[in-house]
């Protein structure tokens, strides 16, 4: 079947665009609109036409997958200045989400009709892009430019109603009859002038807005190219007729398409939609029914934990053997549900309800209606082999057993619960109630359908799980002590934590990662690394770290760590005591210091992150290079715009990133820096990791 469909009604043509899952604008879908067009143009029984589209929402943008491939002529500006100039009027019936290229459509045609619960919007900035099919003219002569900035600058869509006010959308329809409402309407105007988007009167504008909106993103959006691009773009729009501004769109749109940040924001896209999907499991594999949720440890991450699951419709009953802790527990989830209503995130009445679904035990054995347990306590093996023992006695069969462990080995968790095939791990990220990222960490014995069961409520959960084997730190943490481990050495040769952090952070990371340590509390790495027997035979390893542990410095909760939190203050401070510390180790361990160059920070921590990834792909821990790179934005703040560190060695060039890392190796030895041979071989192919299937 044809992607697009032209049938009439009457004196009215309906086209029809069908192109799942959500109706982008592939070339077959460009060139079937054009092709309409031609046809309903030369037949004198037509008057007017409406657009719709098949399945769960109108056209919701470009189509992602075909960026990066060469362009295929209809381009789509030329689509929607054809649609915006034609001689019939045309009335695009609006469901779902008309966004990107899809809103642009719909502003080509002369009139919008939007279901109630539409949403319409322009989140090109989200993909490193700005809306390059008249967008960035069309929407402020609609709605004036500073409305149409700021839609295009934050990319977050915005309802029907809202979007009427603002004079998108002509007319919502709170029916369920969409399509016979924009039949009856175009009927209606079919004889009247048309009021095309592009000879309205722009709204009158302050011009000094632009210069406002230039230092807003210069101080805000990190470096982004597309921001500033859309700015100079609705300038224009300002003084431009139609067609010179799209010119100068178009201009723009190709600049952004061709820079790195978009390729990264568009592989960070498509990676967390095929990250989801789990890796070696039938489709059709069934999932065990989950209703009733007990969530075991009531520290901040079970309490997190409790109150995701609450605000996705679960039961949730939080135990703890300790009666302090339980309130404690109590306390925050409460404290979540009171700042979710202040902030309007949440209803009172969706709260109470959701709340009535909340209890509390100390009763660690009270655990038979459970459906799924998630344990959140102590990370020790001792003590969840404990809990897991406790577990495999008093849950019902059949009920999913899943240990929140961040490191641990989720297999000897499993079997001591002695039914090791319910056992997973599901690795939630601090805070739980805000960080999308779970890893769901597949142990030997993990039934098919306790992992089908788990990705399907991660998703339900609404965050992203992905799924990974099983190892000590699983992907992320393990990867995280390569990093770490980079920027102990870098200290220790000479890098003040300050400056390594400063580097790092205007290299695009969320946090530098002494910042990070100081956040989390540098005890928590000291005390897994107590618990390791494996840990290389460096005494430079992690060594700043354990001293400043040792001297009570634990990081912010103690008002210094690796810096100074003066007075309560979140800013770190470099602490000199620290740098003598420091400088003290090196001259013990005989390191002579010196200035470590910029480059040599990021490469040495990035790279300490690409080569652990590699043979994290290597030994089967993770599927696909991009669930590295999802992981990696989505829990440890690596910029999207550099799409996560294998997407970033794959954009540097392999074989530049395998010379620099042999280059480490003969300057710092082959203990940390020999080149895994997934590297090597990679490099040698002229392939890149994205190209690696296991
Ligand atoms: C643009 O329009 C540029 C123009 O201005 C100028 C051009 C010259 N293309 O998210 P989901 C796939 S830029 C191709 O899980 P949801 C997605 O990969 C574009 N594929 O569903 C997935 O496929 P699969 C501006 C797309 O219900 C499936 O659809 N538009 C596209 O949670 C389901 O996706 C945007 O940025 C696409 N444009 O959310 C909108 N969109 O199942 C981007 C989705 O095979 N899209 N897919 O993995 C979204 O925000 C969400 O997908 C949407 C649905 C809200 C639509």
């Amino acid at each position: 079947m044809s992607v697009t469909e032209l049938r009439t009604e009457g004196r009215i043509a309906v086209i029809t665009v069908d192109n799942p899952p959500v109706n982008a604008l592939s070339h077959a879908v460009r060139a079937g609109l054009m092709d309409c067009l031609r046809d309903i143009g030369s037949d004198n029984n037509i008057d007017a036409a409406v657009l719709t589209c098949a399945g769960r929402t109108f056209i919701a943008g470009a189509d992602i997958r075909e960026f990066g491939k060469p362009p295929q002529q209809p381009f789509l500006p030329d689509v929607v200045l054809a649609l915006d100039g034609f001689g019939k009027p045309l009335v695009a019936a609006l469901h779902g989400t008309a966004l990107g290229g899809g809103l642009e459509v719909a502003m080509g045609c002369h009139y919008r009709l939007a279901a109630g619960s539409a949403m319409v919007g322009l989140p090109e900035v989200n993909l490193g892009l700005l809306p390059g099919a008249g967008g960035t003219q069309l929407l402020p002569r609609l709605v004036g430019a500073e409305a149409a900035l700021e839609m295009m600058l934050s990319g977050k869509p915005i309802p029907a109603q809202p979007a009427r006010l603002a004079g998108i959308v002509d007319k919502v329809v709170v029916d369920d009859n969409l399509l016979v409402r924009a039949i009856a309407f175009a009927n209606e105007v079919a004889k009247k002038p048309i009021p095309r988007s592009s000879e309205r009167q722009m709204p009158p504008v302050n011009t000094a807005l632009f210069e406002q909106r230039r230092e807003q993103v210069a101080a805000r959006s990190h470096g982004l190219f597309a921001p500033g691009k859309i700015i100079d773009c609705v300038e224009q729009a300002v003084s431009a007729d139609l067609v010179s501004g799209m010119a100068f769109e178009r201009a723009a749109f190709l600049a952004c398409h061709a820079s790195s940040q978009s390729a990264g924001l568009r592989h960070a896209f498509l990676a967390e939609r095929s990250a989801v999907k789990v890796p070696n499991l039938a489709a059709a594999t069934p999932v065990r029914d989950v209703k009733q949720i007990v969530v075991i440890g009531a520290g901040t991450m079970g309490a997190g934990i409790a109150y995701s699951c609450l605000t996705a419709g679960f039961g949730v009953r939080l135990l703890d053997k300790d009666a302090d802790g339980i309130g404690r527990g109590e306390k925050t989830v409460r404290g979540l549900f009171e700042g979710g209503v202040a902030r309007g995130k949440l209803s009172q009445d969706k709260a109470d309800a959701m709340l009535a679904q909340f209890a509390t035990d100390t009763n660690l054995a009270n655990v038979a209606d459970a459906d799924l347990v998630i344990e959140a306590v102590f990370e020790n093996m001792a003590v969840k082999k404990e809990v897991f023992a406790n577990l495999g006695k008093h849950c019902r069969a059949g009920a999913i057993l899943a240990t929140n462990t961040s490191t641990l080995d989720v297999d000897a968790i499993a079997a001591a619960s002695g039914r090791a095939e319910d056992v997973i791990g599901l690795h939630f990220f601090s805070p739980a109630h805000i960080m999308r990222l779970v890893e769901i960490v597949r142990g030997r014995s993990t039934a098919d359908d306790v992992l089908a069961t788990s990705a399907a409520f991660a998703k339900r959960l609404r965050k992203l799980g992905v799924v990974v084997g099983n190892c000590y730190g699983f992907v992320g943490n393990r990867m995280l002590y390569a990093y770490g481990r980079e920027n102990q050495l870098m200290l220790l040769e000479g890098a003040p934590p300050e400056h390594i952090d400063h580097v790092l952070q205007d290299w695009g990371m969320a946090m530098g990662p002494n910042a990070v340590g100081d956040l989390a509390g540098i005890d928590v790495g000291y005390k897994a690394r107590k618990e390791r027997d494996d840990l290389p035979d460096d005494p430079r390893f992690y060594q700043v770290a354990n001293l400043l542990v040792e001297q009570g410095r634990l990081g912010r909760k103690t008002g210094r760590g690796t810096f100074l939190y003066e007075d309560g203050s979140r800013t770190p401070k470099a602490d000199p005591e620290v740098q003598q510390l420091i400088n003290d180790e090196a001259a013990r361990l005989g390191i002579e210091q010196r200035v470590v160059p910029d480059d040599e920070i990021i490469d040495r921590c990035i790279y300490g992150l690409v080569t652990e990834g590699a043979r994290i792909l290597e030994d089967g821990i993770a599927a696909r290079a991009a669930d590295i790179d999802v992981i990696w934005m989505n829990g440890y703040g690596f910029p999207r715009y550099r799409g996560g560190p294998m997407h970033y060695a794959d954009s540097v060039g392999l074989d530049k990133v395998h010379a620099r890392v042999c280059e480490f190796r003969d300057r710092f030895g082959a203990q940390y820096w020999e080149p895994p041979q997934l590297l090597t071989d990679l490099a040698n192919s002229s392939a890149t990791f994205a190209d690696f299937v296991k």
